[in-house]
C-alpha cells in the first residue's frame, strides 16, 4: 500500500490537476466533501497531530493525563458516533444518479424537471427493508423501500415508495400498531427482521384490509434477486397539476430495465448466512463495474372526472389501479451511476419526506398519505437531532434556499441582515413570496365539504377483491411459493388460534389457497368464518358495519401482477460460477469468460481452494472464490468445464457436489461440457445444458420454474 504523504506543506485540495475534472465539479456541488489525500492529520480544530499512537502519560508506564485534549476529543467524538436508527426502514443502501424525462409533460404537470429532456436532475435513491435493524440481513422476507430524492431546480421532490404497489393499512393511525406487531416481540426481541411470529399474524389476521398486501408480502416480490430488479411504486394516488391549475390523478411506477426477478425462499435463507449484505453488495458492485441500474418512470394518469368510476376508491392505499384499466405511460429514465463516499454522511443521514414536493405535484386525501405528511419531519427531528437537518449536505436542495427560519441545534447557515420576519422594510421586504408564475407552490384548490368524522369511504371495505385478483394473476410456480410462504410463516407461530384465524381469512381470498395452506399446517378450512372478520372497529361502532364487502370487479386477471410476465432477454450483471479444480482446461475457461463477459454477465472461478489452479495445458487459472467462502446461492448460474482431472476432483468433493445440486434445485441454469456433463450427471443432474448459447439463454430466463413442478430428484 502506498501512502500519499504530504511533502513539506500539503497541496491544496482543489489543485490544478483536479480543476475542471468530474471530481472537481462534484466538489463544487458538495463543498463539504473531505478528501484526505496529501493532507496532515489534525484535531477537529485543525491543529496538526504529532502522535496519534500514544496518549499523554507521566512516564512511559505512568497514568494518562486529563490534560490530553487530543485523546479526549477523539474518544468523545467516538462515544457520540451513533444516532438513532430509523424506526422503520433502518437497513438500507443507496446510490447517486440522475433522472431525465423523455419528452415534455406540460400536458400533465408544470413540474420543471418533467419538461426538458436535456435536463439531468440529480437524484439520491435509498433502498431498504422495513422491519429489521440496521445490521439485519438483506434477505428478510419483507417489503423493500424505494425512496428517491430528486434535487430539482425548484426544490427537492421526494418520491418515497416501496417495491409493492399497495400498503398494509388504510389509515396512518394504524401505522404504529402495524410496526409494533411486525417488529421483534417486546419481551425477548425475537425474531429479528422477520414477520413469522405471533404478534404480526395476530394483528393482520384481525385486520382484513391488510390481506391484499399480505398476498404480495408472501409472494417472491418480498425476496427480490436484487434492488436493481425490483419495481418501485409511489403507492398513493397523487395529483399532477398543469400550468393552468388543472389537476389529474396519478400513480407513480418505476419499471426496472433488467426486469423483475426474485430469489427462492430456500436461497434467501442460505444467502443470509453466506452474505447478509447480498443486496447492498450487489448494488455497489454493479455501479462500480459501470453496469448502472436503470428504471423507467411510469405514470398512470386518471382524469379527475373518472374518480368514482372504479371498483375501488382511488384514495385507498390498499388498492392498485390495474394496468389493464389505466396503462402505464413510460415518461423518463432514472440511472444510478455513483456510489456514496460515506455511508453515514449520505445513506444514513438522508432524510426523505412525502411533503417534499415541487409545483405541479400535489397530494390527495389518502388518509395514509395525510398521516405520512406529519410523520417524516417529526422522525427526522429525533433521528438527526434538530430542525436543521435540511442543511446536512445530502439533504440540501440545489435550488436556492431563503427564508426566515433561524437558529436551532447545529445551525450552519450564517444568515445576514436583521430582518428575520415577513413582512419587513428593514430587509427591503426580502425574501419575497413567489407568485405561481415565478414558481411559487400553489396548493390545488380542491373543493371540500362535509362533517368531521372518524370514518372511511364505503369502497374501502372491499378488502378481498384485489387480494383475489393478485392470486388469480400469478403463475403456478408463483402460487406454490405463496402457499409455501404462508405455511412457513404460520408454521412458526406458537398460538394455534392465530393460525386457524388466518386460514379462515385466507379462505375469503381464495378457498383453494386456504386449503393448500391449511393442509401444510394440519388444519382444515372452516366452512364459514366464525364471527366477524374485521376487528378494527371503533368502541361505539356496530361491528356489522365494519365487515368486508365484495364489489363486482371489472377484471379478474392482470398480467402486470405476475413476475412470470417480466422481461427475460438479458444476462447483464448475472453472476456465473465456473466450477473448476486443478487440471481444468484453461482454454475452455478463458473462452467461457470472454463469451460471458461480452454478453454482460459476471463470470467467477470457484474452486475447492483459493489461489491459482494449474490448468491441463500448464497455464494458471486465478481462483476468485473458494468453496469454503461461497455457495451457489450467491450465483445465477453454474458451468462445469470439462477436463478429466478437474471434474474427477470436483465429483469427489462434497462441497462441489452440493454446489451444483443446490443450483439445480434452485432452478438455475446449470451447464457443462465434456467430462463436466458427466460430473453433473453423477451429481444427479442429467439434463444439464451442454452448449454455451443455450446456457446464456437459460440465464436470461432467470429460472426454469418447471423444474420445481417436476419430481425433485436431487437430494440437497
Ligand atoms: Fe414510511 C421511512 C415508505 C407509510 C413513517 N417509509 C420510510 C422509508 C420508506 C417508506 C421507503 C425509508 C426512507 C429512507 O430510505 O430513508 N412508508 C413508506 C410507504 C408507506 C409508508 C411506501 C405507505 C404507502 N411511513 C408510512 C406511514 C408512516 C410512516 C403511514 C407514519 C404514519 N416512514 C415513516 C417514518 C420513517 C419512514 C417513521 C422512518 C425513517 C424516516 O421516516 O425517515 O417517518
Amino acid at each position: 500500500m502506498t501512502t500519499k504523504r504530504p511533502k513539506t506543506t500539503p497541496r491544496p485540495r482543489r489543485d490544478a490537476a483536479r480543476a475542471g475534472s468530474d471530481s472537481a465539479k462534484q466538489e463544487q456541488l458538495e463543498p463539504h466533501r473531505e478528501v484526505p489525500d496529501e493532507q496532515f492529520l489534525t484535531t477537529d480544530q485543525g491543529l496538526r497531530i504529532n502522535d496519534d499512537q500514544n496518549s499523554l502519560k507521566v512516564a512511559p508506564r505512568g497514568p494518562s493525563l486529563l490534560e490530553d485534549f487530543i485523546l479526549r476529543e477523539k474518544i468523545t467524538h467516538f462515544d457520540h458516533e451513533r444516532i438513532p436508527e430509523r424506526v422503520v426502514h433502518a437497513r438500507g443502501a443507496a446510490a447517486h444518479g440522475h433522472f431525465r424525462v423523455y419528452k415534455p409533460l406540460a400536458r400533465y404537470t408544470q413540474a420543471a424537471f418533467l419538461q426538458d429532456p436535456s435536463r439531468r436532475t440529480p437524484v439520491f435513491v435509498r433502498f431498504s427493508t422495513v422491519a429489521g435493524s440496521r445490521g439485519s440481513s438483506d434477505l428478510a422476507r419483507d417489503v423493500r423501500g424505494f425512496a428517491v430524492k430528486f434535487y430539482t431546480d425548484e426544490g427537492n421532490f421526494d418520491l418515497i415508495g416501496n417495491n409493492i404497489p399497495i400498503f398494509f393499512i388504510q389509515d396512518a393511525v394504524k401505522f404504529p400498531d402495524l410496526i409494533h406487531a411486525v417488529k421483534p416481540e417486546p419481551h425477548n426481541e425475537i425474531p429479528q427482521a422477520a414477520s413469522a411470529h405471533d404478534t404480526f399474524w395476530d394483528f393482520v389476521s384481525l385486520m382484513p384490509e391488510s390481506m391484499h398486501m399480505i398476498m404480495w408480502a408472501m409472494s417472491d416480490r418480498a425476496i427480490p434477486r436484487s434492488f436493481r430488479m425490483m419495481e418501485g411504486f409511489g403507492i398513493h394516488t397523487f395529483k399532477l397539476v398543469d400550468a393552468k391549475g388543472a389537476a389529474r390523478f396519478v400513480k407513480f411506477h418505476w419499471k426496472p430495465l433488467l426486469g423483475v426477478h426474485s430469489l427462492l425462499w430456500d436461497e434467501a435463507v442460505k444467502i443470509s448466512g453466506k452474505d447478509p449484505d447480498f443486496h447492498r453488495r450487489d448494488l455497489w458492485e454493479a455501479i462500480e463495474a459501470g453496469a448502472f441500474p436503470e428504471w423507467e418512470l411510469g405514470l398512470q394518469i386518471i382524469p379527475e372526472a373518472d374518480e368514482d368510476t372504479f371498483d375501488f376508491d382511488l384514495l385507498d392505499p390498499t388498492k392498485l389501479v390495474p394496468e389493464e384499466l389505466v396503462p402505464v405511460e413510460r415518461v423518463g429514465r432514472l440511472t444510478l451511476d455513483r456510489n456514496p463516499d460515506s455511508f453515514f454522511a449520505e445513506t444514513e443521514q438522508v432524510a426523505f419526506h412525502p411533503g417534499h414536493v415541487v409545483p405541479g405535484i400535489d397530494f390527495t386525501n389518502d388518509p395514509l398519505l395525510q398521516g405520512r405528511l406529519f410523520s417524516y419531519t417529526d422522525t427526522q427531528l429525533l433521528r438527526l437531532g434538530g430542525p436543521n437537518f435540511h442543511e446536512i449536505p445530502i439533504n440540501r436542495p440545489v435550488a436556492p434556499l431563503h427564508n426566515n427560519q433561524r437558529d436551532g441545534l447545529m445551525r450552519q447557515t450564517i444568515n445576514t441582515g436583521r430582518a428575520a420576519y415577513h413582512p419587513n422594510t428593514i430587509g427591503g421586504g426580502c425574501p419575497v413570496q413567489a407568485g405561481r408564475a415565478m414558481g411559487g407552490f400553489v396548493t390545488h384548490p380542491q373543493v371540500l365539504e362535509g362533517r368531521k368524522v372518524r370514518e372511511r369511504g364505503e369502497k374501502f371495505f372491499d378488502h378481498f377483491s384485489q387480494a383475489t385478483l393478485f392470486w388469480n394473476s400469478q403463475s403456478e410456480p408463483e402460487k406454490q411459493h405463496i402457499v409455501q410462504a404462508f405455511q412457513f410463516e404460520l408454521g412458526k407461530l406458537d398460538r394455534l388460534a392465530i393460525r386457524e384465524r388466518m386460514v379462515a381469512v385466507l379462505a375469503q381470498v381464495d378457498r383453494g389457497l386456504a386449503t393448500q395452506v391449511a393442509d401444510g399446517l394440519g388444519l382444515t378450512v372452516p366452512a364459514k368464518p366464525d364471527g366477524m372478520l374485521n376487528h378494527s372497529v371503533p368502541a361505539d361502532g356496530d361491528p356489522k358495519d365494519f365487515q368486508p364487502i365484495r364489489l363486482k370487479q371489472r377484471i379478474t386477471r392482470s398480467a402486470a401482477l405476475s413476475m412470470a410476465d417480466t422481461i427475460k432477454e438479458s444476462v447483464k450483471t448475472r453472476k456465473v460460477a465456473i466450477l473448476a479444480a486443478d487440471g481444468v482446461d484453461e482454454a475452455t475457461v478463458a473462452s467461457l469468460q470472454r463469451t460471458l463477459t461480452a454478453a454482460g454477465a459476471v463470470p467467477k472461478i470457484v474452486a475447492p481452494r483459493g489461489g491459482t489452479l494449474k490448468g491441463v495445458g500448464g497455464g494458471d487459472v486465478a481462483v476468485d472464490w473458494s468453496l469454503l467462502t461461497v455457495g451457489s446461492v450467491l450465483f445465477d448460474a453454474v458451468f462445469v468445464p470439462g477436463s478429466a482431472r478437474s471434474t474427477e476432483a470436483l465429483g469427489a468433493d462434497g462441497a462441489a457436489v452440493l454446489f451444483v445440486r443446490e443450483a439445480y434445485k434452485h432452478c438455475k441454469a446449470v451447464g457443462g461440457n465434456g467430462t463436466g456433463l458427466a460430473m453433473l450427471r453423477a451429481a444427479g443432474i442429467d439434463d444439464a445444458i451442454s452448449t454455451v448459447p443455450a446456457f446464456l439463454q437459460a440465464i436470461a430466463q432467470h429460472r426454469d420454474w418447471t423444474r420445481e413442478e417436476r419430481e425433485q430428484r436431487i437430494p440437497v
